[in-house]
């Protein structure tokens, strides 16, 4: 339809906008999302429109008919606009309504609970002898997992090429742990007692520790022996300390940790460290389970930490924590300890 020139039918096109406008108030009201809208309103005032062609056509059409259409145009375009704004705000309505909905608690429904954690037996172990000991008037300490050779061996009175290197053969690192080592210096303790020269090393006594943590040994896996397992170490320094403190304190100790019905031995043995020296085992189904050693400081460790052994006594012992917790729990294989199943895991409450 030409929109131009003296033959211009201004009723027709007057009638036409109103029709634009009529469809658009119509596609707004059904229009469900603001795509929906924004698609009408491009169809309106889009510049490829028929309406903003009637509008540039307005330029060139004669004097009397520009009011007319300017009217009409302006009239489509308020009619437009409030469908549009009405069918939006009603949108946004229901947008905000959905969204209360989804979020509406339900204070009537059960809670969904957490689950509840548990702690691994190796670590309540720890935790029932820091309580135990702590009671009795002994401090936690901890030492480094990666030691040097003096602290691990040489001040516990084991030389290098003593036979008990062999039986406690573990792996070496590269690098060195400061001022004086050397490269073969470092390696994974094989024991907690390294704790002992660090503590006496580091204070007067007189001292009453504990100190649990990680060793690591040569030893292959098998029911009873991992390559990396937990002791907890203990170490009484004191005037006057006998071997009866050290047997009373550990008579003591067991039947707090196990309480009555196991069967508990101690028997001489040998360790480097300590003399006189012996073994705790326990009654474990068919045979005896040995779950720590223990025994009078050695002088010649005072020595090497500088503790005079004419005035000062000490007692020492080392307990290996999964081998309490295999008796505690009636665990028959040490592996079970770090397959993290929590079929097994969940056992312990
Ligand atoms: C020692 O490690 C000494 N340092 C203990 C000690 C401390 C003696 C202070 C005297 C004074 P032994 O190698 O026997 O000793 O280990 C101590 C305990 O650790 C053992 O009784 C056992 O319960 C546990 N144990 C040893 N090797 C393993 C292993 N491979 N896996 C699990 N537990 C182990």
């Amino acid at each position: 339809m030409s929109t131009a020139g003296e033959n211009l039918d201004v009723d027709a096109l007057v009638a036409e906008i109103g029709q634009i406008a009529g469809a658009a108030v119509e596609a707004a009201g059904s229009a469900t999302t603001q795509a929906d809208l924004d698609a009408v309103r491009t169809s309106v005032y889009g510049r490829k429109s028929r309406l903003s062609e009637l509008r540039r056509a307005m330029g060139t059409a004669p004097p009397e008919a520009k009011p007319v259409l300017g009217r009409a145009i302006s009239a489509a375009n308020s009619r437009v606009d409030a469908a549009l704004a009405a069918r939006a705000a009603d949108l946004a309505g229901a947008a905000e309504a959905a969204q209360l909905e989804r979020e509406r608690i339900d204070v009537t429904l059960p809670g969904r609970r957490a689950p509840l954690g548990r702690r691994h037996p190796v670590t309540k172990v720890i935790q029932d002898f820091e309580d135990l000991f702590v009671g009795m008037g002994y401090r936690v300490v901890e030492g480094p997992e990666a030691e040097t050779d003096w602290h691990n061996f040489e001040a516990l009175n084991i030389p290098k090429g003593h036979p008990a290197r062999s039986m406690w053969d573990t792996l070496y690192l590269s690098g060195t742990a400061g001022v004086g080592t050397t490269e073969t210096d470092v390696l994974l303790r094989t024991h907690t007692s390294p704790v002992q020269i660090r503590v006496m090393q580091a204070e007067p006594p007189p001292l009453y520790i504990i100190a649990p943590g990680r060793t690591f040994r040569r030893d292959t896996l098998d029911r009873t022996h991992s390559p990396i397992f937990h002791q907890v170490e203990g170490l009484a320094v004191d005037r006057d300390l006998t071997f009866g403190d050290l047997a009373g304190t550990l008579e003591w100790f067991c039947h707090e940790l196990f309480g009555p019905g196991f069967d508990i031995r101690l028997h001489p043995d040998y360790f480097p460290f300590t003399e006189p020296s012996a073994g705790i085992e326990v009654w474990w189904g068919d045979r005896w389970l040995e779950i720590a050693g223990c025994g009078m400081v050695d002088p010649n460790v005072f020595v090497a930490v500088g503790i005079d052994p004419e005035e000062w006594q000490g007692f020492a012992f080392g307990f290996g924590v999964e081998r309490i917790a295999m008796l505690r729990y009636g665990i028959d294989d040490i592996r079970l300890f770090y397959e993290n199943d929590q079929r097994f895991l969940e056992q312990f409450t």
